[in-house]
């Protein structure tokens, strides 16, 4: 097989950089690992920054989004279990932020593909870049027990933390920076109406957060210990745990059911430089990962593939590859902004193993501050809404 662009995962930033070339007519063949239902199983990300609303939007996916998801113009924060702080995102920003389940928008991201007759291939095994600063790059894998090979121009390496794409580039020019957080996050997914606004808490017992999917299902987190498996939990223990996390007049709002999902996620702050090698070029996952505190992990993907995909379409369309120069140093600014922050939002919510009475009081100080500074939280808006595209 020959092609343009081989793309490696399917999640969302594989997918929506699928669409963004087909729509440029860039020749291009989409290999994933799992199958499309473990894939769209997966229960992810919830909060969608403004300008990547736009990308969707212009890459033809966003009818559904626009129809169903759900803008948001506030969230609040909350601490001491007394504490409710509205932080009014448009308000202060000028920008909303859209709540759309990952699992809707990569369901619309493979309809998109049936639809446009892209080249997805699912349970692709053993995929190994070759030649990548060669002229004359390959992808080789395993597909229905049969070897297969695709010539390409460029490879997008879009396969996530654990995929293969960002071990290709040798060591002595890969740089790794990583901070791995001493707790994780325990989520639920409950059949019950969410609260209108998203609601983050510091509690001495440890963080939560109150989160959205569509008006008939929620999404919980509370903080838990790394070596808690879900079977220490079970619904009983997460309401009451949650509830004694937030102020009563949060929980007193709150419609408890039977979960429909429980799973337990690591935190971790991870970059790896450059995000270029050659003719591979690593977008989202593969390239860096942030806790989930600040929201930014799929926002992230998004705006990787937003500009490599201009960078893409300017070298087929004009010969002309600075896009592709610049791609690396361009998407890092975005990713360490990202970076700072979630990392920021991390420290100041959570409960460490090694807190003190003094650590928990500046914790409260600093959240007492946003509380009583426009300044404060006007910054803090315009982080959490994300950087408009320059
Ligand atoms: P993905 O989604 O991991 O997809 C990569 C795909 O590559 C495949 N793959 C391979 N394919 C072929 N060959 C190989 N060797 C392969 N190795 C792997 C995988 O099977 C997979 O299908 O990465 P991508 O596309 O970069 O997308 C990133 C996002 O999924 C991730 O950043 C977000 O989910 C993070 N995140 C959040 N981000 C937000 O912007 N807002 C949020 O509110 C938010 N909440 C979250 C989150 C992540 C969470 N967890 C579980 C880590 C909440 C949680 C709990
Ligand atoms: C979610 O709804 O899954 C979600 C929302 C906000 C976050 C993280 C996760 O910061």
């Amino acid at each position: 097989m020959q092609t343009q662009v081989v793309i490696v995962g399917a999640g969302p930033a594989g997918m929506l950089l699928s669409r963004l070339l087909d729509r440029a007519d860039i020749d291009h063949v989409v290999l994933e690992r799992r199958t499309r239902e473990y894939v769209l199983g997966r229960i992810r990300a919830g909060i969608l920054e403004w300008s990547a609303v736009d990308v969707i939007r212009s890459a033809g996916v966003g009818a559904r989004m626009d129809r169903e998801g759900d803008a948001h113009d506030r969230l609040n924060i909350s601490w001491g279990g007394k504490r409710l702080l509205p932080i009014e995102l448009a308000e202060l920003s000028g920008r909303r932020v859209m709540a759309y389940g990952q699992t809707e928008l990569q369901h619309d991201l493979y309809e998109a593909a049936d639809a446009a007759g892209t080249t997805l291939l699912f349970e692709a095994a053993d995929v190994a870049l070759h030649d990548v600063t060669s002229d004359s790059p390959s992808v080789t894998f395993r597909h229905n027990g049969a070897d297969e090979r695709i010539d390409c121009q460029f490879i997008a390496g879009c396969d996530g933390y654990h995929g293969v794409s960002r071990a290709t580039i040798p060591d002595g020019i890969r740089q790794e920076f990583e901070r791995v957080y001493p707790f994780g996050w325990l989520g639920i997914l409950s059949k019950t109406p969410p609260l209108p606004h998203l609601v983050y808490s510091n509690h001495e017992r440890g963080f939560a957060l109150c989160s959205t999917r569509n008006p008939m299902l929620s999404r919980y987190y509370v903080q838990c210990p790394l070596d808690d498996t879900t079977d220490d939990w079970s619904d009983d223990r997460f309401w009451t745990e949650l509830f004694a996390r937030i102020p009563a007049e949060v929980s007193d709002r709150i419609q408890t059911g039977p979960s429909i999902e429980k799973s337990i996620a690591p935190l971790r702050s991870f970059v790896a430089e450059p995000m270029r090698h050659g003719s591979l070029f690593l977008a989202g996952d593969a390239a860096h990962i942030v806790p989930p505190t600040g929201a930014k992990g799929l926002n992230l993907a998004v705006s990787d593939v937003h500009l490599l995909s201009l960078a893409l379409i300017t070298h087929f369309r004009d010969g002309n590859s600075a896009g592709l120069d610049r791609y690396s140093d361009q998407a890092l600014a975005r990713v360490w902004n990202a970076v700072r922050f979630s990392w920021s939002m991390t420290t100041l919510l959570h409960r460490f193993p090694d807190t003190t009475g003094f650590d928990q009081r500046i914790q409260e100080r600093e959240l007492e501050y946003l509380a009583g500074s426009v300044a404060a939280r006007t910054s803090f808006a315009e982080q959490y809404v994300g950087l408009r595209f320059s």
